[in-house]
């Protein structure tokens, strides 16, 4: 009889990650790469002790009451979990893993790629190139922001918001935060606490948002926030689409409050808000923040790491719940 852990994968994984699945478990992959809605993923769970589930599937409270008896574990292939209803997880006994700190160089390079992206206008730029429209050189032509110097506000202090802070000091920027609790000063390292992050953002000449998505931060980035911003500010968001309330971003960028925003995530991505495709201000990336070989192949064995270890008996290193 197979005695080896049977572990549900619901999504396409780097080979590495899937070569050690397939030796070390009763691995079920999913013959097609797309995302399994709820009926399909409770259906395909049966007989299953575990899940490695990506954002693209959403354990809601429903779901994980109806998920079979026997799946102990649900091991996310990402650091967020909002995806995951964490109250529901542990009335039920499921454990849910998630994969930190692999991902922290990767998404905060994205974030330092799309806050110089959007602030120099790469995206019209590139297009004129690509698109024959050059021309001629100008001296006024494409003007944008300038970085070095600025205040940078970051929304959200942890491992990203930090590795964030720990670039932009590289552009001598001055680092502004907002979190949850003050840092101490070894993590602080000089940036400027705001208790208040409504506070902040009057003067956040940049504002980066790398928290998580919660109740608390659900469409944080409103019209009376952005009007607090100084005029010309520009807007990054590598964390969570929801953070942000898409009309009212998109108005200020039409009217020219915002002079850009960077952005890899979207509220119910990849079906984004259409008004941002005409926005020429708005360089836009779909959710590649963790995106490189290195970082992928390293979350999957960090996933595996918190399955071998909660198969083995042992507490997983990244225990949400
Ligand atoms: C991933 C992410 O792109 O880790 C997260 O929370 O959003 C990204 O790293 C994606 O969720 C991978 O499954």
């Amino acid at each position: 009889a197979e005695a080896r852990p049977r572990i549900l994968i619901t999504r396409k994984l780097p080979a590495k990650v899937e070569a050690r699945l397939a030796r070390d478990y009763a691995a079920t992959f999913n013959p097609q790469d797309t995302a399994y809605d709820a009926e399909t993923l409770l259906r395909a769970s049966a007989g299953h002790d575990g899940l490695l589930l990506c954002p693209t599937e959403k354990l809601s409270a429903d779901v994980i009451q109806a998920l079979p008896p026997e799946v102990r574990i649900a091991a996310t292939f990402s650091v967020g979990h909002d995806h995951i209803d964490i109250d529901a997880a542990q009335a039920r006994g499921l454990t849910v893993t998630n994969t930190p700190d692999v991902l922290t160089d990767a998404t905060a390079d994205t974030t330092l790629l799309l806050l110089l992206a959007a602030a120099r206008r790469a995206y019209e730029g590139e297009r004129m190139v690509r698109e024959d429209r050059w021309g001629r050189w100008e001296p006024t032509g494409l003007l944008g922001v300038h970085v070095t110097g600025k205040r940078l506000a970051i929304l959200g202090m942890g491992r990203i918001g930090r590795a964030v802070a720990q670039r932009a000091r590289g552009f001598d920027m001055e680092i502004h935060y907002s979190n949850r609790s003050r840092l101490s000063p070894e993590l602080e390292r000089g940036a400027i606490f705001h208790e208040d992050p409504t506070e902040m953002l009057g003067i956040a000449d940049f504002l980066s948002i790398n928290c998580p998505s919660t109740e608390e931060t659900h469409h944080f980035l409103n019209a009376e926030r952005i009007a607090s911003m100084p005029d010309g500010a520009v807007v990054i968001n590598t964390a969570r689409g929801t953070i942000v309330h898409d009309d009212s971003l998109i108005a200020a960028l039409t009217s020219g409050k915002l002079a850009a925003a960077g952005l890899d995530v979207f509220e119910n991505e990849p079906a984004i808000h259409p008004g941002y495709r005409d926005l020429a201000n708005c360089f836009l990336l779909p959710h590649i923040g963790s995106a490189t070989t290195e970082t992928r192949d390293a979350m999957g064995f960090r996933a595996l790491d918190n399955l071998d270890a909660f198969f083995a008996g042992r507490r997983p290193a990244d225990i949400v719940t």
